[in-house]
């Protein structure tokens, strides 16, 4: 359902637009902004609600300011982190959405905030009075919160970390030889996205081996480069490591590196594989490198800094995606703020050595090319993808992506019929699907160029599919506002593609799910390791039935449907051998 400018999906705010509040320089108009609408594009942004949950110490008041009391006070910072703090920031410096400081709000006035709260902007700024997301005393009080200082949420050191850390088998306690009977390399790892859990389903029986309980909202699942151990962060910064060569698997270390978290990810580079882990925070902005088999916090690294361009201070530079080079002993930390690119070597973690690259501000997600040298990341507010040569440690470059907010999820990778290796990415703000150039050594003048954009279903696309074995590319639209869109799927024929105007197939797969009930919208493809299948989520609301529909990849047809009560919410699915092999 999309209300008022935000998407909520699996029950879940994804928050608020971008919003341009000291841009305009009269209070909007209700008539100038009835007609604004909000695109997936600005809809997909972080929700902070963990943070938002977390008692925070209410900042003095001045002289002239509104006085909140304390009750206000925690009713308006939850608020504020849920809906506010994804675009404006935690410490309202701004972010995507402009600076909301007092010095700034002030100047607008408690009328202008109020009038701005309720009606949004065309800019982006979404409605959240008008359309009853808030109420007109939550409104006030927001404009009354925006005129106070802000505050400041506590930070989280090797302390807290310490604290919060439990090693809950031993390394010299576990197996040394695999335990179980379970095909590890076709597992999928399932976010259940609302219930904090993770699903492991065995590839080719389809049967759910076991629930684990993992953190809040849990985000993403990694591999150790030995496929051992499975790596989880829930968005309250919890990470779980999983043993697969226990009978059952289970949990054998946790640690909480923070308050907010998105990424987590593992060394692979020779002669270390399976030593490091790595988590990125959002709160407070700082990445964290661990023991990779008991989660022991070994270093903590502030990415408090300067932004690539400007060179201003940012207080709060958040971390998205980490990947594991394949050429050097190096993390590839994207930070989102300050649009650097770091390169953090783990062979001397004492004397931790970072290249830092300027890349482009609003770093997302992103991944290799087919041979693991060169990664995408899109910098997704600048509809831009950065390249990076992670065997040289340099910018390759900065291109338009040719389509609104590119979203590829990790990418797919595949030989084009006219312009040879091309990585590709789909966009959330329109329907363009982008072709990149990949290979400088045989196809040197198309390497680094959008070489062919295609137009899919819809914008509001957040991954696209395809495996090194598939003749076909498949692109989701989970956050389209078009009920049909958003339940389908729409696949491209990579030999199609010489084409003047390729055609697309449309797999209906929530109607396939065979679920009635809810926007079963359909997320994230992922290839069995075989790479004869690939997996989709239909994803409806924790009350409501989701499941997983299976398609075979060679005659478009559904093969599976995964129907289980068990399956609450599930988003990601990561394929124990395409993930630690960086297959897609
Ligand atoms: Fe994600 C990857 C951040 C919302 C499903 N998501 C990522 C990464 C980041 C990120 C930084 C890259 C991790 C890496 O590679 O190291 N995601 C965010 C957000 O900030 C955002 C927009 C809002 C929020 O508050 O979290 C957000 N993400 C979502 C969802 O709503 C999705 C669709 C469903 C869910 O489970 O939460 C979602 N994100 C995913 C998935 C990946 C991901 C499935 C990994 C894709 C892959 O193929 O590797």
């Amino acid at each position: 359902m999309l209300t008022g400018g935000i998407a909520v999906i699996g029950g879940a705010i994804l928050g608020p637009v971008a919003a341009n509040a000291q841009a305009d320089s009269a209070a909007p108009k209700p008539a100038d902004v009835q007609q604004h609408k909000t695109t997936p594009g600005g809809q997909y942004q972080p929700s902070l609600d963990t943070l938002g949950a977390k008692p925070t110490e209410q900042p003095g008041t001045k002289p002239g300011d509104p006085v909140l009391s304390k009750a206000e006070f925690d009713q308006a910072n939850r608020i504020y982190f849920e809906r506010c703090a994804g675009c404006h920031g935690v410490l309202r410096k701004g972010a995507t959405g402009k600076p909301l400081t007092p010095d700034l709000t002030k100047k607008l006035g408690f009328d202008y905030l109020r009038d701005f709260i309720t009606y949004g902007s065309p800019g982006g700024m979404p409605n959240w009075g008008s359309s009853g997301q808030l109420s007109e005393a939550e409104v006030a009080l927001m404009a009354r919160y925006l005129l106070n200082d802000p505050a400041q949420p506590p930070e989280f050191g090797l302390k807290e970390m310490k604290d919060s850390w439990k090693v809950i088998v031993p390394v010299a306690q576990r197996p040394t030889k695999k335990l179980n009977k379970l095909d590890i390399d076709n597992l999928f790892a399932v976010t259940l996205r609302d219930a904090g859990e993770v699903a492991l389903i065995d590839g080719t029986t389809k049967k759910i081996e076991l629930i684990l309980q993992t953190g809040y909202a849990v985000h993403i699942s990694r591999m150790s480069a030995s496929g051992r151990y499975l790596y989880t962060v829930g968005r309250d910064s919890k990470l779980n490591l999983v043993d697969l060569w226990m009978d059952p698997p289970q949990t054998v270390a946790e640690l909480k590196i923070g308050t907010e978290a998105r990424s987590v990810e593992t060394s692979k580079f020779k002669g270390y594989e399976d030593k490091y882990a790595i988590a990125g925070a959002y709160w407070p902005p700082q990445y964290v490198l661990m023991d990779g088999a008991t989660l022991e916090p070994l270093k903590v690294v502030s990415t408090r800094g300067m932004t690539y361009d400007t060179q201003e201070f940012h207080p709060e530079p958040r971390v998205a995606s980490i990947v594991a080079s394949h050429y050097n002993p190096e993390f590839v930390v994207n930070i989102k703020e300050t649009g650097q690119t770091l390169l953090v070597n783990y062979k001397d973690i004492k004397n931790l050595k970072v290249t830092a690259i300027e890349a482009e501000r609003f770093l997302h997600d992103g991944g290799f090319d087919k041979t693991g040298r060169y990664f995408f990341v899109a910098a997704n507010a600048r509809h831009r993808i950065a390249i990076i040569d992670t065997k040289e440690d340099k910018l390759v470059k900065v291109l338009e992506s040719g389509g609104q907010t590119p979203h590829p999820g990790r990418g797919a990778n595949f030989e084009h019929p006219k312009f040879g290796p091309v990585w590709a990415t789909s966009h959330l703000g329109n329907e363009t699907i982008s072709f990149i150039g990949s290979d400088p050594e045989k196809h040197k003048d198309n390497a680094w160029k959008v070489v062919q954009t295609v137009d899919g279903q819809g914008g509001g696309s957040l991954f696209i599919k395809t495996h090194p074995k598939s003749e076909n590319i498949y692109v989701d639209t989970p956050l389209n506002t078009d009920a049909e869109i958003s339940s389908s799927v729409a696949v491209f024929k990579i030999k199609d593609l010489t084409k003047e105007k390729p055609e697309y197939k449309v797999l209906p797969i929530g109607q396939w799910s065979g679920i009635s009930e809810g926007a079963r919208r359909v997320v994230q493809g992922e290839f069995n390791k075989e790479g004869n299948e690939i997996w989709f989520s239909v994803w409806n609301n924790k009350a409501q039935e989701s499941a997983i529909v299976v398609v075979d990849d060679k005659t478009l047809t559904m093969k599976t449907v995964i129907r289980d009560k068990r399956l609450v919410t599930p988003t990601g699915k990561f394929n124990v051998y395409n993930t630690r092999n960086d297959v897609y």
